[in-house]
């Protein structure tokens, strides 16, 4: 009879919890992370898509892309000079940072170094009481631009340069004026190239990285081999059509042509983030030359779908011209450039389209639906499919009108890197005909048909290969007016 009593009670006890706590239901968390992980700066970087850099001094006013180290500081005179006019150029492309070059191969120094005579302070320009990087700064944080720093690590002016440990002191003394005169500096660019002859020296980069740290805790160091940003591998402004953000530093060094491809494409088993920048100049030459005119705007677009379409930052030089200003043909092509992302991409017709999924982590209502790939958030708001869904994922877009279908030449697809680089390989279909074999996605992947304009009604994306689960942060279905790829190879 006890032994009745006392299940009856157990019962009784049960039943009340249920009916006074209703069952907890568990918030869907967001999945693990697939190592490695940008940093916060970094992805503040990937995000700009695209810098300014400005390549200016001594062979500004001799028509040269390498100086001798000889030149006269007297010949640097630009009566013109207006920041403002870089950082308004800057602004209207929507731009957020520019890299001005304090010191390039020459020597000479756009501000007024205490260690040195070979500087702004011995030209004409401003009676020598001028300094560029604080009229950079004072023109660009203003309008909300942040400023990065070139420092060429070789310099055929200073005697010091060849003598390794005088050298290394000298460069670390310009690096701490640089770093703690001007304010916030968001990136510091260490160039490995130097000229064949030039003496043989070490530079003590682990010592230069530490100070650069010590000073300013939320810059990015470029360097070919990092560590926060790697050179792409070539200076036409072109990423490998597969690359990977992640890369093995311990396979990288300074200076090496040998690892060009390397850096090119990354590695999907690297251990380190080092996302690649792709560095171009508007015109040929990286310093203004009067023989010189930008590049066409189906150029500049060709760049952007091969830089920052293929998970990359695109580090666009604008040389301001010996008066000190960014030539107006310069001026008027940035702004077509900006205008014509615009006008590509401010429409979606995604939009217009219903959406249907593989799966969806934590079902309806577990905020991981495709819902996710169209808002304004490319970062942390994404589609997941279910933890035990193990190959084929897909998504499926489904124009609703009852027109023709959809009109579009461009697919853009974006992962939620902060969770890490996934996609190995994805294919698109339109109306069941293969249109794109693509490989790496990342930050930003566009793909511009090769066949040209596309009419459908289904578009279907499989990802076919990832590491862990693909997550997708956005994706877009657009049409660029300025493409025609006649005899173009399909992408
Ligand atoms: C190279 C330099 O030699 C060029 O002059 C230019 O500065 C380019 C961005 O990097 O290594």
């Amino acid at each position: 009879m006890a032994k009745i009593w006392c299940s009856l009670w157990i019962i009784a006890f049960f039943q009340l919890c249920t009916c006074t706590f209703p069952k907890l239901e568990q918030v869907p968390t967001p999945p693990l992370p697939i190592l490695p992980l940008p940093t916060y700066a970094q992805l503040k970087w990937q995000q700009r898509e695209i810098i300014m850099f400005l390549h200016f001094g001594v062979n500004t006013f001799t028509d040269s892309e390498w100086g001798t180290g000889h030149e006269s500081p007297g010949i640097f005179n630009p009566v013109g000079l207006d920041a403002n006019q870089w950082a308004r150029t800057a602004s209207d492309a929507g731009i957020s940072l520019m890299i001005l070059t304090a010191k390039h191969h020459d020597g000479f120094c756009l501000w007024p170094s205490k260690y040195t005579d070979h500087s702004v302070t011995n030209s004409p320009w401003r009676n020598g009481h001028g300094d560029v990087v604080h009229e950079l700064v004072d023109a660009a944080n203003p309008r909300g631009i942040d400023v990065g720093l070139y420092l060429s690590p070789w310099d055929r002016h200073d005697r010091r340069y060849g003598h390794e440990i005088a050298y290394n002191q000298y460069y670390l003394a310009q690096l701490q004026e640089l770093l703690s005169r001007y304010g916030g500096v968001r990136e510091i660019w260490f160039d490995g190239n130097k000229g064949k002859n030039a003496p043989n020296m070490s530079y003590y980069f682990t010592d230069w990285f530490s100070m650069v740290k010590e000073l300013q805790s939320s810059i990015n160091i470029f360097s070919d081999a990092g560590p926060d940003v790697r050179w792409v591998g070539n200076e036409q402004g072109f990423a490998g059509s597969t690359c990977w953000s992640t890369i093995n530093r311990t396979s990288l060094s300074i200076g090496n042509a040998s690892i060009e491809d390397y850096l090119n494409k990354g590695d999907p088993k690297g251990t380190d983030w080092l996302p690649a920048e792709c560095d171009v100049s508007i015109r040929d030459g990286w310093f203004w030359h009067k023989s010189e005119s930008p590049k066409r705007l189906s150029k500049l677009l060709e760049i952007y779908y091969n830089s920052v379409g293929r998970n990359c930052v695109l580090l666009l030089n604008v040389p301001p011209n010996p008066t000190g200003l960014i030539a107006d043909e310069d001026v008027q092509r940035l702004r077509e450039f900006r205008s014509a992302i615009d006008a590509i991409f401010s429409t979606n017709l995604a939009e217009k389209c219903s959406i249907k999924v593989s799966s969806r982590r934590g079902g309806k209502g577990g905020g991981f639906g495709p819902e996710n790939m169209l808002d304004n958030d490319h970062l942390w708001t994404y589609w997941a499919p279910r933890d035990d869904e193990k190959e084929s994922h897909w998504i499926e877009f489904r124009s609703t009108g009852s027109d023709e279908g959809l009109r579009f030449n461009v697919i853009r697809i974006q992962e939620a890197i902060g969770l890490g680089q996934r996609i190995k390989r994805h294919e698109i279909y339109v109306d069941g005909k293969r249109v794109v074999n693509g490989t790496t996605v990342g930050h930003k992947r566009l793909h511009r048909l090769g066949g040209g304009v596309v009419h459908g009604k289904i578009v279907r994306i499989k990802i076919g290969d990832s590491r862990g689960l693909p997550l997708i942060s956005s994706i877009g279905l657009h049409f660029d007016p300025f493409w025609h790829p006649i005899g173009q190879p399909s992408q």
